[in-house]
């Protein structure tokens, strides 16, 4: 795996962006979606006391199985017998009852398969934050030194890489095409009723791409933005913004959900905001969530 160092620093985490302004970049976006943000909020200033190391680029399911084979360790979505989700051409959300756009949770679905085509370097899905915390243990018992998931703070330290605007490569969504893998012209070829929300544009992906296939962020990471989805330590706290130390944010101390962040090949460019906040228990897996580690010094 390849780390890139990041020095200690201090950014504005978060976002206070207006609905109306949110309504002017996403006009195909109903207005009530711009009223769910507040946990985005207030913008505050965050500390990162020391440099850390963090992945260049999203856990690839060829590492992933070179960890499952070397420690024995059995991926909860096959542990627990009740699998994963994923991508089948013959099923329609319409007509099921959760209308999710994919089928599961089915056993036949894991890591090993999303239904779609994956070779080794794409960013491994359908793994659970346990399975996450696994892999970091194991490889800092193997190597010696500390791999842990990067704090909610540190990720997004890690995906602004200095920048204050929605996304690292700009404000708009377009700027995402050369740099991230989103829902896209091609996504939308096979979800058609999700069209008015793909990205306007062909990043020439309609499912995972190969990790690193689009241009880095200013400190040289890749798809921070976009492909997987990534879990982060943190438990997710609506309110927790406000109370959030200056140095070095933890997350809440107790919770029920973990955070994930910067949306996937599947997600619409304004969920893949560098603010935007999403989360699901720790158990859960899924053919959008994926794993990138932290080395510390
Ligand atoms: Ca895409
Ligand atoms: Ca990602």
């Amino acid at each position: 795996m390849a780390f890139v160092k990041l020095p200690a620093g201090e950014f504005l985490m978060g976002s206070d962006e207006t609905p109306e302004s949110l309504a002017r970049v996403y006009p195909q976006l109903p207005t009530r979606r711009f009223d769910q943000l507040d946990d985005e909020g207030p913008v505050h200033r965050v500390r990162i006391t020391r440099s850390f190391w963090m992945g260049q680029h999203e856990v690839t399911v060829g590492q992933f199985r070179r960890f499952v084979e070397a420690s024995g360790y059995v991926p909860e979505s096959v542990a627990d017998r009740t699998g994963g989700y994923g991508w089948n051409a013959d099923y329609d959300p319409a007509t099921t009852k959760r209308g999710d756009a994919f089928e599961g949770r089915d056993p036949r679905y894991s890591w090993r398969n999303p239904g779609f085509t994956q070779s080794d370097d794409h960013p491994v899905v359908n793994v659970t934050w346990n399975d996450a915390q696994a892999l970091a243990a194991w490889l800092s018992k193997t190597e010696g030194r500390r791999y842990r998931l990067p704090t909610e703070a540190e990720w997004e330290y890690a995906c602004r890489a200095g920048t204050r605007s929605r996304y690292s490569s700009g404000e708009e969504p377009r700027s995402l095409l050369s740099a991230a893998n989103v829902f896209d012209a091609n996504s939308a070829r096979y979800w058609p009723r999700w069209q008015p929300m793909a990205v306007d544009g062909d990043d020439g992906y309609a499912f995972t791409a190969p990790v690193g296939s689009f241009a880095p962020n200013p400190w040289g990471l890749y798809d921070m933005h976009g492909n997987a989805w990534e879990w982060v330590a943190d438990w997710h706290g609506d309110k927790y913004y406000a109370q959030s130390p200056l140095d070095d944010p933890q997350g809440p101390v107790e919770g029920e959900v973990r955070v994930r962040r910067g949306g996937s090949w599947h997600t619409w460019a304004f969920y893949a905001r560098a603010a935007y906040r999403n989360w699901n228990a720790p158990d859960t897996r899924y053919t959008l969530v994926g794993i990138r580690l932290v080395r510390e010094d």
